[in-house]
C-alpha cells in the first residue's frame, strides 16, 4: 500500500474556486447515518461539539427545526468541532460527503491583513504515525493569509452574505482533484471543525445548521483475522508445524486486546506463541494451550493505528499425525481504545485442511484402504448414488483413471 506521502508542513496551496451551488457529487447520503452528532443542533444545546470562543445555539436564524449554531466573532478564535477517531475510523477513500447550511454575515475575500476568515475545515491524521496528513479548509470569507500562506487544500466558496447557503461537497473528490486518485485509504478523518477566525474590524460571524457527514461505506470496525484464512498441505509430515497470525486492521487508538482462539486439540497442538510488533509488546499476556484454545489479554504500551492488517500474536501449530481439519475461530473478543472504551469490532476466522494426496479415509497414510474408497467410487459424477467428493482427487467431477493414477502415485507415503 502507498502511504501518503504529504504532511502539513509541505503541502501546497490549492486555490481551487469553486461555486457553492455548482453540481457536485455530493448531495446525497449513501448509508444515511450521519457521522456527526447533533449537526442539526436540535438538542438546543451543543452537545457533541466541542466549542471554543463564543458559540451558542440560536433560534432565531435557523435553517430547519427550532436550532441552528452560531460561531460569533467577538472572540480571537470561535469554532465548534467534532473528533472522529477513534470509533469511526473514516478514510479519505471512504468517499466522505458533507452537506450543511450556512449563513455567513460576511463573504469573499477580504484583502491582505487583519480581516477574519470563516471556514469549514476537516482535518485528516496519517493511521499509522497519528501524524497530520493532510486539511480541507471550505472558506467563504478569507483574507490574503488565508488564501495564499496556509497549508491546505483550500476551496473558497461563493456564499451570499445574510442568507443561507447550501455547502455540498465530495470531500473525497475534492481531495482527489488535488492529489490524484491514489490510495488514501491511510488517512483518517481526524476532526471537522466550523471556525472563525481572528476578530478585528469586519464581522465573520455565521451560522450553520443541518450538518452532515456521511460516507460511502459504513464505518469501518476493528477487525481481527486469522492469516492466512486458510491453510492447506497436501504433502504433510508427521509433526509438522505452521505458523498463523493473528492480525489487526481498522483501528487507531487500539490500546488492549482480548481474545480466545479455539481449534481442534486432537489434531494440532499450539507450540509457540510471540507478540508483536516488538514497539508494542504487550504486558501482561498469559495463553493457555490445552484442551485446543489459547487466551489472550495483550495490552499495548503504545496505541496501535492501522487501516491495513498487522500482525499482532505469531502463533506456531504442530501437527500430531499427517491430518488436519480445523477451524481457528476467534472467541470471546474484546478490542478496546487506550482509555479504555470498548470498541465495537469484528472477526474472521481461519481454517487448516491438511491431508495427504490421496489419503481418502483421513488415517495419516495413503494405502490400500484408500484405493478401495476409490474404487468404490469409481466412474461416478456427482450425480452418482456413488459419487465421493474424497475421491476425486484432481477435483473435475468424475472419479476416474486420473484419480487412480494421482493415489497410486501417493501409495505408500
Ligand atoms: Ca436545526
Ligand atoms: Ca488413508
Ligand atoms: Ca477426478
Amino acid at each position: 500500500m502507498r502511504k501518503l506521502s504529504v504532511s502539513v508542513t509541505i503541502l501546497q496551496v490549492a486555490v481551487i474556486l469553486s461555486l457553492g451551488f455548482a453540481p457536485q457529487l455530493a448531495g446525497t447520503s449513501p448509508t444515511g447515518f450521519n457521522f456527526l452528532a447533533n449537526g442539526d443542533f436540535e438538542t438546543g444545546n451543543l452537545t457533541g461539539w466541542n466549542v471554543g470562543g463564543v458559540c451558542q445555539v440560536d433560534n432565531s436564524t435557523v435553517h430547519s427545526g427550532q436550532f441552528s449554531a452560531y460561531v460569533s466573532d467577538v472572540a480571537f478564535n470561535s469554532w465548534i468541532s467534532q473528533h472522529f477517531y477513534p470509533e469511526t475510523n473514516l478514510c479519505v477513500d471512504d468517499d466522505l460527503i458533507l452537506n450543511g447550511w450556512v449563513f455567513p454575515s460576511s463573504v469573499g475575500s477580504l484583502g491582505s491583513v487583519a480581516y477574519p476568515f470563516s471556514v469549514i475545515r476537516l482535518y485528516f491524521v496519517n493511521a499509522t504515525s497519528g501524524d497530520p496528513a493532510l486539511m480541507v479548509s471550505y472558506d467563504w470569507c478569507w483574507n490574503e493569509y488565508e488564501n495564499n500562506v496556509t497549508t491546505a487544500i483550500t476551496f473558497l466558496l461563493d456564499f451570499q452574505a445574510n442568507q443561507w447557503n447550501l455547502l455540498s461537497r465530495n470531500v473525497t473528490s475534492d481531495i482527489y482533484s488535488f492529489y490524484g486518485n491514489m490510495d488514501y485509504s491511510n488517512v483518517f478523518l481526524s476532526y471537522i471543525t466550523c471556525l472563525y477566525h481572528f476578530s478585528d474590524v469586519s464581522p465573520g460571524a455565521f451560522y450553520v445548521d443541518e450538518l452532515e457527514l456521511t460516507s460511502s461505506a459504513e464505518a469501518r470496525e476493528p477487525l481481527i483475522s486469522v492469516q492466512p484464512p486458510n491453510t492447506v498441505n497436501n504433502s504433510p509430515t508427521q509433526g509438522m508445524r505452521f505458523h498463523v497470525n493473528i492480525t489487526i486492521q481498522n483501528v487507531s487508538n487500539c490500546g488492549s486486546l482480548q481474545m480466545t482462539l479455539i481449534f481442534n486439540g486432537t489434531q494440532i497442538a499450539l507450540v509457540g506463541v510471540s507478540f508483536l510488533p516488538d514497539a508494542n509488546l504487550p504486558t501482561p499476556m498469559y495463553f493457555q494451550s490445552g484442551n485446543g484454545f489459547m487466551s489472550t489479554n495483550v495490552t499495548f504500551g503504545s496505541p496501535i493505528r492501522t487501516v491495513s492488517p498487522v500482525t499482532i500474536i505469531d502463533l506456531t501449530f504442530k501437527l500430531y499425525n499427517r491430518y488436519c481439519e480445523s477451524s481457528l475461530h476467534i472467541d470471546s473478543l474484546v478490542v478496546a481504545d487506550l482509555s479504555g472504551q470498548i470498541l465495537q469490532s469484528d472477526s474472521e476466522d481461519g481454517y487448516v485442511q491438511i491431508r495427504l494426496t490421496g489419503d481418502l479415509n483421513r488415517d495419516s497414510a495413503v494405502d490400500i484402504s484408500d484405493a478401495i474408497i476409490l474404487a468404490n467410487a469409481y466412474g461416478s459424477t456427482l450425480s452418482a448414488p456413488n459419487w465421493n467428493p474424497d475421491a476425486d482427487i484432481n477435483g473435475d467431477g468424475t472419479v476416474d483413471i486420473y484419480d487412480a493414477i494421482i493415489l497410486v502415485g501417493h501409495l505408500g507415503t
